[in-house]
């Protein structure tokens, strides 16, 4: 294949397949998010269950939720998030971080904006397949200034998942996933090739971009683009300021997907024990029968 790393040879550049503006609706307690994937037009785009853009300053936030059966992917872009776990695991993610949590069996947790002014940032639900539904949760995080980035001919990228430009992350990911955050300046250019079994999408965050034909009409903030089939993604910056979008691809699990809220699983039997579980304090919600996070406890 005729290819080099800054230009790889498309043979199948993948078209827009559907396109899905994101209004703001209200979730959480008094947050805000402009939900994509995971809202009633979009319920599923196999792995992915959720993709939310999300504004919040206190006193909103995200107090004690459970998750399982997924992993929850924070990726600040302004301001920060404080989180708290049932195990005691805490910390905060700033502008620029990363946090890769693997619910798996049971998580419970709270996720509030930390200091003054508003909080926003990605956060992307990706399925875990039936084998993985009941691991172990685990936590990887990495700080800004470690996530993989290079930039090339006015394309600047930092690789989340997956790899890019010849930079690879070391994020693990169960459900094979790419992930990556682009800024094409003007009159930039790029190519990037796609595993093309995956399912893929870009979500825009700033500027306009033509996606994936020279012809088509440039596409601003807040929008969704499904991608069909093909071997990558081709894109332009025809505008006077930076672009800024992510695209982010993953295997498709192509199982039955049972959910209720924050609980995903394979059937509704599995469901149905799962509120046992939580319920009772039991099979990985153990801790949670006396936690609260800091936040809830009553003064
Ligand atoms: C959740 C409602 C929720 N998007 N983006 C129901 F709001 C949530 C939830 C979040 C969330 C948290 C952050 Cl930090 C960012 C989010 C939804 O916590 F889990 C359920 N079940
Ligand atoms: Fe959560």
């Amino acid at each position: 294949m005729a290819e080099t790393e800054m230009s790889p040879v498309l043979q199948e550049p993948r078209q827009v397949v559907r396109k899905f503006q994101a209004r703001p609706q209200h979730e959480g307690d008094g947050a805000v998010v402009r939900r994509s994937i995971g809202r009633f037009e979009l319920k599923y785009f196999d792995p992915f269950l959720v993709l939310d853009e999300f504004s919040v300053a206190a006193p909103a936030g995200f107090p004690d939720h459970p998750h399982r059966g997924f992993e929850t992917v924070t990726y600040m872009l302004e301001g920060a998030v404080t989180h708290e776990d049932f195990e005691g695991h805490k910390g905060t993610i700033k502008a620029g971080d990363l946090q890769w949590m693997t619910a798996g069996r049971g998580i419970v947790h709270s996720e509030m904006p930390a200091g003054q002014g508003t909080s926003k940032g990605l956060q992307l639900w990706v399925n875990l397949s039936s084998k993985n539904k009941m691991i172990e949760p685990r936590y990887q995080e990495i700080q800004s200034n470690d996530i993989a980035s290079t930039a090339k001919n006015g394309v600047d990228v930092r690789v989340i998942a997956g790899e890019s430009m010849g930079v690879q992350s070391p994020v693990y990911t169960r459900t094979p996933t790419m992930y990556l955050d682009f800024k094409l300046r003007q009159s930039a250019h790029l190519r990037q090739p796609i595993p093309p079994t995956w399912n893929s999408f870009v979500y825009v965050l700033e500027g306009e971009g033509v996606f994936c034909s020279e012809r088509s009409a440039p596409v601003g903030p807040h929008h969704l683009l499904l991608l069909g089939q093909g071997d990558g993604l081709e894109v332009w910056n025809r505008s006077s300021k930076p672009l800024r979008f992510v695209l982010i691809g993953g295997e498709p699990l192509g199982e039955p997907v049972a959910q209720l809220g924050p609980f995903v699983m394979n059937t509704e039997e599995e469901i149905d024990r799962t509120i046992d579980d939580y319920q009772y304090f039991v099979n990985g919600f153990e801790k949670a029968k006396y936690w609260r996070s800091a936040g809830m406890v009553s003064p």
